[in-house]
């Protein structure tokens, strides 16, 4: 870890409220006396910006003049959350906001909540990259978060009264967005479309259909206590040609905005989809669109001025990290933009290219590996398909060299004839590929890119995610913080989380134990108002707060939590178990599920029901509740994880590549109960097995079930209570006695269940007794939570991005 200085004192509490109200009176033109709390949200982040200027443009110059890479995050998702907030507190503002809003008459809350979250991200992949962005500025790693504004984030979840999920616009730039500098003046050009003619010397020329501006909208990114700001450059699509007069006089109204649409579509709007597959071409043009830009974007920075800059240098000046295969067109593109740019020769373009990229992968399901119609790439970007077929020629020949069998040869084809394999392009093109937990990392090598792994063994390692302890736990659980900086006697924990390990004594020092149970408790306390003043539920606080939050999906199985629920309602109804014997628990989900899945909407459905069912039923009234609340997004998990006593991670093994919700409700203090899957193998490796609950088949006895044939219906007849929970939904008892209303999930359970939901079931039900007896000893259910966050300490960001910058980047923190 690197030395961190100390942020500068920047300004007193009555310095930064003058400087408000100048923004109040001269940007926002309203008097103190007229301001609201959104006025002064705007106002404050001016002012902060303020602050973070110097050390952006310090750290801008720094990058490129300095003695070390910057790296290059190409993610087509930054789902980076509230801003204020971490802007102050990385800004060393934090006390300052405080004192000045309420000298102008606000409270600080409320100018916090006038933020309007951007959801520029689907989940753990977004959040992710926000994650990283966070830790390099932190570690003082020149870096530049690369991606794309998108006018409408991810969709806002709203139930109706059925309880289905109904999608809503999320036009989160309705109002002022005082974070992202609009830069007209570094704008690129990307083009589409057209065709390619070979030239006398038989070099190639592009001739584009179509042209779109790509215009950078700049945020910065403070790092904590290390005086560097680096910078997200999301790409927002702008028309050469805005309006076309003459059809407007035509009165041809919408022909005359049509060239704006089409541009400004291609920005609009973040595909609400999380490994399942989408209508193509926008996306592809959206992914070429920030990749293109991007690229440019670095060569202008590194090489500012120059019209024969010496390329051969680029990968000395920035790596860039394919985040997923949303990016990898790059390869293609740099490419291209080397040959038919710059005149390079193929060779030296390949070498160049191959050392600037690197790719990880965030996936097990191939579903998710994205393969696109080579149609579709041919139309849309015909010099890159010309240029992926030779790639594929090359590698082949490769390949063939290394005495590699032509049927593997053909199994590993990048180009099929009909097909690209961005997974494929991506492990070829780039340096380095990188699963993101060790589980996933092996699984990659084992058998999603076995082939390439027996070949290029030296190209596959593991960086297992991480989470920034700024977001996470300073800002989520302030009482926490608190109660960690009383027991470390530091709180330098904040930038070096390995600390944490130093709670480990005080696991066994009941007082400590006792104030850890008494913040939990305040923090759930706390959730209540926040879920009263934001859901209007009511919440009975005593009890356990049971929580599942990820995206909605079949692998994810939150149908097996919901059968559980269903299984434990039964039983308390039917006096199964006695009144003393009853753990009283408070169950949250919170999940979004694709628009067209139809499964995962229709178990947000049974999930709501089960709800109402439950919540009308006097005979388990203060025993069990359920709720699943709507929107699941950044703000609620700032404030249910710290409240959460135990968190569910129970995909099936193998599926989840890793998983970070894990990570963020160890660090606050939450048991997991969860299968050997992702990053649960290794928190439970490090919090030990005795701190958390496994259960459930591992990955060899998963693919045994798949090789044997697997019967979810053998499951149903032979565990009693499973039967019950399943016939429950059938018989209409969730759905006003309609015995249709859930049946396609009933028989997907009873005659395919491909992630054995029903396997598990006798499993999870039976670790639950093990989870209510230790819950009912509160010391040591508390202690087992000190531990958990005493030794997750390796689940920061700042660890991964420590470990990308050894493993793969091979660069260093600014001098
Ligand atoms: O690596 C971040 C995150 C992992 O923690 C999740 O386990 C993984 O599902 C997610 N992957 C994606 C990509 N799409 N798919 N599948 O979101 O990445």
């Amino acid at each position: 870890m690197t030395e961190i200085t100390a942020p500068k004192s920047p300004v007193t509490a009555e310095q930064f409220a003058d400087e408000i109200r100048e923004q109040l009176k001269y940007t926002q033109n309203v008097t103190a006396e007229q301001a609201t709390a959104a006025d002064v949200y705007v106002a404050v982040s001016k002012a902060v910006r303020n602050h973070l200027a110097d050390s952006w443009f310090k750290t801008q110059a720094d990058t490129v003049n300095g003695n070390t890479k910057a790296v290059g995050y190409l993610s087509a998702e930054f789902l980076m959350g509230k801003q204020l907030e971490n802007a102050l507190l990385n800004a060393g503002l934090t006390d300052q906001f405080d004192k000045a809003v309420e000298a102008l008459g606000f409270k600080p809350k409320d100018i916090v909540d006038a933020e309007y979250e951007p959801g520029l991200g689907n989940g753990g992949l977004g959040r992710l990259a926000a994650c990283f962005i966070d830790s390099l500025a932190s570690l003082g790693v020149p870096a530049f978060g690369y991606g794309i504004q998108y006018k409408y984030g991810i969709f806002k979840q709203k139930f109706d009264e059925n309880g289905k999920q109904v999608e809503t616009p999320d036009y989160w730039l309705a109002n002022e967005e005082p974070w992202g500098h609009t830069d007209y003046n570094r704008d690129q050009k990307v083009s589409f479309g057209g065709k390619v003619v070979e030239n006398a010397d038989g070099t190639k020329t592009w001739e584009p259909a179509w042209s779109v501006r790509a215009v950078p909208v700049d945020y910065m990114v403070p790092g904590y206590k290390s005086q560097r700001v680096n910078t997200l450059r999301l790409w927002t699509a702008k028309s050469y040609d805005e309006f076309d007069l003459l059809a407007f006089n035509r009165s041809e109204y919408m022909d005359a905005v049509a060239p704006q649409v089409k541009a400004e579509n291609i920005s609009k709007i973040l595909y609400p989809e999380d490994s399942t597959k989408v209508g193509k071409e926008l996306r592809l043009e959206q992914q070429y669109f920030f990749v293109s830009a991007s690229l440019h974007d670095a060569i202008r920075v590194f090489y500012p001025g120059q019209d024969k800059p010496d390329l051969t240098t680029f990968p000395n000046k920035i790596v860039f990290q394919l985040n997923d295969t949303h990016p990898v067109i790059g390869i293609p593109e740099l490419m291209r933009i080397l040959i038919d740019e710059y005149g390079y020769d193929w060779d030296t373009a390949w070498s160049i290219t191959t050392k600037t990229f690197n790719y990880t992968c965030h996936t097990l399901l191939p579903e998710a590996l994205e393969v696109w119609p080579a149609s579709l790439i041919g139309e849309l970007l015909p010099r890159h398909l010309e240029i992926i077929e030779k790639i594929n020629a090359q590698f082949e020949a490769e390949l063939k060299a290394k005495g590699v069998a032509a049927d593997t040869i053909k199994d590993m084809a990048i180009y099929t004839g009909d097909a690209v394999r961005m997974a494929y392009l991506a492990t070829y093109g780039g340096s380095h590929v990188n699963g993101v937990a060790e589980l996933h990392s092996q699984l990659l090598k084992d058998v999603t890119l076995k082939n390439f792994s027996d070949v290029y063994p030296d190209k596959f390692t593991n960086v297992t995610n991480g989470v920034t302890p700024r977001r996470f736990v300073k800002l989520a659980n302030p009482r926490l913080s608190d109660l960690i900086t009383e027991g470390l006697g530091t709180d330098k924990w904040v930038s070096d989380l390995e600390l944490l390990k130093g709670l480990e004594p005080l696991a066994a020092d009941d007082e400590f134990v006792k104030k850890f149970a008494a913040v939990k408790k305040a923090n759930k306390h706390a959730f209540v108002g926040f879920a009263k003043d934001h859901y209007g539920i009511d919440i009975d606080e005593n009890t356990l707060f049971n929580t599942m939050v990820k995206r909605l999906h079949e692998y994810k199985r939150q149908s097996l939590k919901i059968l559980a629920v269903i299984s434990t309602y039964a039983d308390i109804k039917s006096g199964k178990v006695k009144a003393e014997d009853i753990t009283p628990r408070t169950v949250f989900f919170g999940a979004k599920a694709a628009p067209g899945y139809y499964l995962a909407k229709m178990t947000i459905e049974l999930i709501n029901n089960v709800s109402r069912v439950i919540s009308s039923d006097s005979a388990v009234k203060g025993k069990l509740a359920v709720h699943m609340l709507p929107n699941y997004n950044v703000e609620m998990a700032q404030n249910l994880i710290p409240a959460t006593d135990l968190d569910e991670q129970i995909s099936q093994a193998g599926k989840e590549a890793s998983g970070t919700g894990n990570m963020k409700f160890a660090l606050n203090g939450a048991m997991t109960v969860g299968t050997l899957d992702g990053a649960n193998v290794e928190i439970r490796e490090r919090v030990g097995a005795d701190n958390f609950f496994l259960f459930g088949m591992t990955v060899d006895e998963v693919e045994a079930q798949y090789a044997n044939g697997y019967d979810p219906a053998k499951y149903y007849e032979a565990d009693p209570r499973l039967k019950q929970a399943i016939d429950l939904v059938a018989d209409g008892t969730f759905s006003n006695g309609d015995r249709n209303a859930y049946s396609p999930l009933v028989a997907d359970w009873l005659t395919k269940d491909w992630f054995m939901t029903l396997a598990d079931f006798s499993a999870y039900m039976g670790i639950q007794s093990e989870i209510e007896a230790l819950y009912a000893d509160e010391l040591e259910w508390n202690r087992k939570a000190v531990l958990n966050v005493a030794n997750s300490g390796y689940f920061s960001s700042d660890r991964s991005m420590e470990d990308y910058l050894e493993r793969i980047w091979h660069t260093a923190p600014l001098a």
